[in-house]
């Protein structure tokens, strides 16, 4: 996978099949109306559209197939994998909230100092009008930029004179794999449609 080393991100070769799609699209709304123990439903920052539901890996089935979909990452099959965080975004139609441009890296975290990869994987086809994933190509390279996670108006400016930002088409149950310092985020939702998209933080297990 040469595009993850150069671009920091690059598309997975296993997938979701249709039938996960739906079961994990209906879980996640059952989770929004009633949350199971240990989940957590809250809203991105202080918008009061996008729904941000986190700590699904605490869900076997959720567990199972991200552990699946790691597999495609590499290429021995036997490695294990932990994963530290996964959360979806729910992006109601019409919704101008934007996730702001992050790394999934922060000095604090707990998982920050092992050899961490993010997956996205969207539950429905994911479009430049519906809020897809966009990234700042190659922008991994540099590491971890202050204290990680979310970028101040300065680095953003400084990080935008260096890479140019790309907005990713997404087929459902396709799953991108990114570096955990790749600088990334989403737009606006102006489709008519909802879009949902899982992400998780993992690496592998050291033997
Ligand atoms: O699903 C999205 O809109 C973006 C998710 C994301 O950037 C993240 O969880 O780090």
């Amino acid at each position: 996978m040469d595009s993850l080393k150069r671009d920091g991100y690059s598309l997975l070769r296993t997938r979701l099949t249709e039938q996960q799609i739906e079961l994990l699209t209906h879980l996640i709304r059952q989770e929004c109306k009633s949350p199971s123990d240990g989940i957590e439903v809250s809203y991105y920052e202080d918008a009061r559209e996008v729904r941000k539901v986190g700590r699904l890996h605490r869900l076997t089935v959720f567990k199972s197939l991200v552990e699946e979909l790691c597999k495609g990452i590499y290429s021995d099959p036997d490695t294990q994998w932990e994963i530290h965080r996964c959360t979806c975004f729910r992006k109601p139609a019409y919704c101008t909230t934007e996730l702001g441009w992050h790394q999934d890296s922060a000095i604090t975290w707990e998982s920050s100092s092992q050899d961490c990869y993010v997956l996205w994987i969207p539950l429905c086809n994911s479009t430049t009008d519906n809020g897809t994933l966009r990234v700042a190509v190659g922008s991994h390279q540099g590491g971890r930029i202050g204290h990680g996670n979310h970028l101040n108006e300065g680095e953003l400016q400084e990080l935008l004179k260096n890479h140019k930002t790309k907005e990713l088409e997404v087929r459902p149950g396709e799953c991108v794999v990114m570096s955990e310092y790749l600088v990334h985020g989403s737009g606006p939702n102006t489709s008519s449609r909802e879009r949902l998209a899982i992400n998780a933080i993992v690496s592998p297990v050291k033997r």
